[in-house]
């Protein structure tokens, strides 16, 4: 019954959606250009995300062209300073004053979740590029997600951890949605496989001080210490575990992708090495196109090595080029029934948008961290394939 009445809700959206757009006759329509409003921070302690993402889509721009069937693709990228109330406010100001076609974009669950009845409202296709949280997607029929969710990104090590002498483990979670997603994950999973959780620990999102909660995991005794954080905040938080000893205590680190991301890897020093993780990608992939793509990337930014964020805005901009292929440039509820169901390979691997969930189906890869040509790297050891985000009851 549910599907019967979006299937009817999709088909009369479309019909409305290509008369609004319209008015003036198919070439008048065909000469305006597509508007794709970002929304990014690019201030603040989440910036290095913002940047990268936008870095990812105007490679794919400077790839492929900025025209599509005919219509001239136009991004406009806005700060929101990872503040929700000002994401919102953006969005708002894209769809009425600007007119985007398309939204995109979203550093951080809280932010994405903001514009969710946005999108809803003006039925905005909107493209998410990086929140994480299992349940963003539920925040609006119009969102499709291209990065990933926690939930797909734990099972992972919590598999590998109790097949290889970890027996018991505290976890240590940024405290919010994704935050917690992975907590639970873990849980769930590692104790499935005969694994104890001694403790779970929840830090502060913005600024943490991880040192009294590194004590408790030394109090603890725990094999190894699981964690997630938001790219960008991995730095601190291995300085603070060397600090407190908790290395030379035979306290065994393991994480999601996130707090060994490839844009700050390299300078966490040798503490990272050995560090093992799941994630959906790494810079190192030995694919031909993800090496393409880092090399493209690196060329067009000074050096900088990309990271899953990169990535998700390269694969953002590709999912809406190749709809407005297929729509032949036609915005709207043709546009996003046309997002939905693409297959391609990605830099990270082989990749799906679900049509039925509109979330990202995609390889997950067991990885430790290495010396390759001279730099660190997250050197990818074994792969689920094809894992569909477990983290939804529904
Ligand atoms: C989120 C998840 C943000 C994973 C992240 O980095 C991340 C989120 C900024 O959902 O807020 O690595």
């Amino acid at each position: 019954m549910k599907r019967r009445q979006f299937v009817l809700h999709t088909t009369l959206g479309a019909a409305a959606g290509a008369a609004a757009a319209l008015p003036l006759g198919v070439s008048a329509q065909a000469a305006a250009p597509v508007k794709v409003g970002l929304i990014l921070s690019m201030t603040g302690p989440f910036a290095s995300t913002g940047k990268q993402i936008e870095a990812g889509a105007r490679l794919y721009q400077a790839e492929h062209g900025d025209t599509v069937a005919g219509r001239k693709v136009e991004l406009l990228v806005r700060d929101d300073a990872s503040t929700p109330d000002q994401s919102r406010r953006i969005a708002q100001e894209f769809v009425v004053n600007d007119k985007v076609a398309v939204m995109g974009g979203f550093v951080l669950t809280p932010l994405a979740l903001a514009v969710g009845p946005v999108a809803t409202q003006s039925r905005t296709p909107t493209i998410v590029m990086s929140a994480g949280t299992s349940s963003v997607i539920d925040a609006s029929p119009y969102f499709i997600r291209c990065s990933f969710t926690l939930p797909q990104n734990t099972i992972g090590v919590a598999e590998w951890a109790p097949k290889n002498g970890i027996r018991s483990v505290v976890t240590l979670v940024s405290d919010y949605g994704p935050g917690i997603d992975a907590e639970t994950a873990f849980r769930d999973r590692f104790t499935l496989n005969g694994g104890t959780v001694k403790e779970l620990l929840r830090v502060p999102v913005r600024n943490p001080d991880f040192a009294p909660f590194l004590q408790r995991v030394r109090d603890a005794q725990p094999d190894a210490v699981f964690v997630f954080l938001p790219a960008g905040v991995g730095t601190t938080f291995m300085k603070q575990f060397v600090e407190r000893g908790l290395d030379k205590a035979g306290i065994r680190l393991i994480a999601t992708g996130d707090v060994t991301e490839d844009d700050i890897l390299n300078d966490m020093g040798d503490v990272a090495l050995g560090v093992v993780t799941s994630h959906h990608y790494s810079a190192a992939h030995p694919s031909t196109a993800n090496q393409k793509f880092v090399a493209a990337f690196k060329k067009a930014n000074a050096g900088k090595r990309p990271n899953y964020m990169a990535v998700a805005g390269y694969d953002g901009m590709r999912i809406l080029y190749t709809a407005l292929q297929r729509t032949k440039g036609q915005t709207g509820d043709a546009l996003l029934e046309a997002m939905k169901g693409q297959t391609f390979e990605s830099p990270r691997g082989p990749v799906l948008i679900d049509a039925q969930t509109r979330d990202i189906v995609q390889n997950v890869y067991i990885r430790r961290v290495a010396r390759q040509d001279g730099e660190l790297h997250n050197v990818e050891f074994e792969v689920l394939k094809s894992v569909k985000d477990p983290g939804r009851r529904k």
